[in-house]
């Protein structure tokens, strides 16, 4: 199978011919070959997208919109294993964790935002002598960029609303993880849907993602990936006025009181250090505990990471699996070495797993947990994006929200204890824009997701997701 893009409903290789290998990074074996895609094709796709919103699918109604979206869902879910395969072998992630949470998510996001678009509402807004309404009408035609760690999950979570809200799409996935983009522009041009309301073009970042942020037919960028990339978009798109919605990295704090229950918690908060081999925006990289439960914390995960099955991501006992490249592995690995420069003990793993061949190749590496670092070092402040977490005591509330806020991320935090007034005063003071209480990456589609400061500008997520999505227009009528 090699990849193609997909432009007005056909599926075509870059116009240069030229091609990039696709790598599985559990095996380091090529899986196949995706377009290496320029400028030219992405002026391809932009003019496809255009045409769209200028004929058929520019008219389509609420309804038809919708049931577009339910059937993308519902192709997804009967195929959820062939989908979950392919994310697993793109992404080196358990093939568990795609059955279970990454397609499952994906269908979700195609059905949520066809509801959402099926029951919204505009305003009216009355004066003594007129009245206003305001109606919401779609962008025109959207870039949608996303980064390797959860490729059809994010992809679908930009595609979903902008689809649904009546936008021409044109998307690029991540040059590392292309498997199950390709496999949603297949159950796009299944349907029928009509031609260039879904455009994908394969590619690098720099090639093809400048090219659609500079682009002037492209009206908005919704962009996941990490901040340094995230402000080359920003700049790039500010010369067009595009509108923009930036989910960028972070450095998330797990905050640990003294009256946590561990006993409820502790899976849970192992979930959100390691959970996809530590590659989630989300996960809490850095465990802020009271001095007086931070060996016991430490101890019993230390227990907890020894149960974890590490190998062979399409064995469905693995719970976890490879990360995603080989470059990846090699910086998360620098910041093993620079903790233990910066005098860190590596109290679980800190190595790469012994596993038989092919495996032996693959970008494994063990969950590994580091104690005895200031929180102000290098490790300890930022992004490294993979299984490795460091745990820093604290002796007050108020030092554990200082540690927790001194970074320049602000995406999200999870506080564990059993005070509910604390827990408030917490997560008022923490400057980040999601906080769970007693849990980790619990999702309402419908509540605001997004972070402050350097993890990025905007929020998705329901109404928010339809207000980026759109722009409203004001008719106000003389009585
Ligand atoms: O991501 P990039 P990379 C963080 C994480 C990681 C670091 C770098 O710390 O180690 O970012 O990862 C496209 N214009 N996150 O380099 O480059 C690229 O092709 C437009 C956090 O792999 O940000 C891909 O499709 N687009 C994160 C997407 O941007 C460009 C998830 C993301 O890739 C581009 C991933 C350009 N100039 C990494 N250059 C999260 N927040 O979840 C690249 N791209």
């Amino acid at each position: 199978m090699r990849l193609e893009n997909y432009v007005g409903g056909q599926f075509v290789p870059a116009r240069s011919a030229a091609t990039l290998d696709d790598i599985g990074p559990a095996t380091g074996e090529v899986i196949t070959t995706l377009p290496r895609s320029g400028p030219e094709d992405v002026d391809d796709a932009v003019r496809a997208a255009t045409t769209a919103m200028e004929g058929r699918w520019g008219r389509a109604t609420v309804a038809e919109r919708a049931d577009l979206c339910d059937a993308i869902a519902d192709r997804i879910e009967a195929e959820l294993d062939r989908f979950a395969a392919l994310e697993s072998l793109d992404t080196g992630k358990p093939v568990q964790l795609a059955r279970t949470v990454d397609i499952p998510r994906a269908v979700s996001n195609f059905r949520f935002f066809a509801g959402a678009v099926r029951h919204g509402r505009t305003s009216m807004h009355e004066m003594d002598d007129a009245i206003n309404y305001t109606v919401r009408r779609p962008l025109g035609v959207v870039g949608l960029i996303t980064p390797w760690n959860l490729p059809l999950y994010l992809l679908s979570w930009k595609v979903a609303p902008a689809l649904a809200t009546g936008n021409a799409v044109v998307a690029k996935p991540s040059e590392i993880t292309p498997l199950t983009a390709s496999a949603l522009a297949d159950v796009v041009h299944r349907l029928g849907a009509p031609p260039g309301a879904f455009n994908l073009i394969h590619g690098l970042g720099a090639e093809v993602g400048q090219a659609m942020t500079e682009h002037p037919g492209i009206h908005g960028i919704s962009f996941t990936g990490g901040t340094a990339t995230g402000k080359r978009v920003g700049a790039a798109a500010s010369a067009t006025f595009k509108k923009l919605s930036l989910e960028l990295g972070g450095k998330n704090a797990t905050i640990v009181l003294d009256d946590a229950d561990l006993d409820a918690h502790l899976a849970t908060i192992a979930r959100a250090s390691f959970a996809n081999q530590g590659q989630i925006c989300l996960c809490g990289s850095r465990i802020l505990v009271h001095r007086s439960r931070h060996d016991e914390l430490v101890e019993r995960l230390v227990a907890h990471l020894g149960t974890l099955v590490v190998g062979d991501p399409r064995d469905p006992a693995t719970t976890f699996g490879s990360l995603t490249s080989h470059a990846h592995r090699d910086k998360v690995e620098s910041y093993v070495r620079l903790a233990r420069e910066e005098g860190g003990t590596v109290v679980y793993g800190g190595g790469r797993p012994v596993l038989p061949a092919p495996l032996d190749a693959g970008a494994f590496l063990q969950p590994t947990l580091i104690t005895g670092l200031s929180p102000s070092c290098r490790t300890a402040t930022e992004e490294i994006f993979g299984p490795v977490v460091s745990v820093h005591p604290f002796d007050s509330d108020a030092e554990a929200t200082a540690l927790a806020n001194s970074v320049r991320y602000g995406l999200a935090a999870a506080v564990f204890t059993e005070g509910l007034t604390r827990a408030h005063r917490i997560a008022n003071d923490l400057q980040t824009g999601m906080v769970w209480v007693n849990c980790w990456l619990k999702r309402d589609l419908r509540v605001p997701f997004g972070g402050v400061k350097d993890s990025g500008v905007g929020r998705e997520g329901g109404d928010y997701s339809m207000g980026f999505y759109t722009q409203d227009k004001n008719v106000c009528i003389q009585l």
